[in-house]
């Protein structure tokens, strides 16, 4: 078993600790917005330490979108780069845990249409995407076979 690291963001490791303390009964929503978040488990790509980062929560049927937004920053986050070295992840969705495989989405109709899910779930996203350069990259998250 890898070490945990938590997050250096505070408010980010705090929202962790309280989902999986309670077995994701509490901590379910970004501050008081009372939009639904979901915590990926990955694996760090430089460390290969486990790393655990909770994400807005944009379902697709039985999938996840997972949009790497850093609120419009103008980098990526890192966890972009350990999904891409690693897409094994575990995601729990409240008190439920799905071990998953992720992918980042390139084909512009696939992407425009999840896009268009993930605003619908969180609008921010859109105004973060207007407000950076880069082009913000989405992820598809699969149950793994
Ligand atoms: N971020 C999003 O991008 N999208 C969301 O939808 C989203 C929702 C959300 C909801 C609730 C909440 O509490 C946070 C939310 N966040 C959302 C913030 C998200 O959880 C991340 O904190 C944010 O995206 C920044 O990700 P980050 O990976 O850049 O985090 C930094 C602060 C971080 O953890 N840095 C670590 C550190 O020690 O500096 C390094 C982490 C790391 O992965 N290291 C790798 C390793 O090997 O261990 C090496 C990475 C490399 O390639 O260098």
């Amino acid at each position: 078993m890898s070490e945990y690291i938590p997050s250096p963001s505070q408010w980010v490791a705090d929202q962790v600790e309280l989902y999986e303390g309670s077995n994701g009964t509490e901590g379910l929503t970004l501050r008081d917005t009372g939009l639904p978040v979901i915590i990926v488990t990955n694996r760090g790509n430089k460390t290969g330490a486990i790393r655990k980062t909770p994400l807005m929560r944009v379902a697709d049927g039985n999938n996840y979108v997972l949009v790497a937004s850093k609120g419009g920053a103008p980098e990526h986050p890192l966890w972009y780069h350990n999904l891409k070295a690693d897409p094994d992840v575990q995601i729990r969705d409240g008190a439920q845990v799905f071990t998953m495989q992720v992918r980042e989405v390139d084909d512009p109709a696939e992407k425009r249409r999840l896009w268009d899910i993930a605003v619908a779930a969180f609008p921010p996203y859109q105004e973060y995407q207007d407000k950076t350069d880069r082009v913000i990259p989405v992820f598809i998250a699969k149950p793994a076979k």
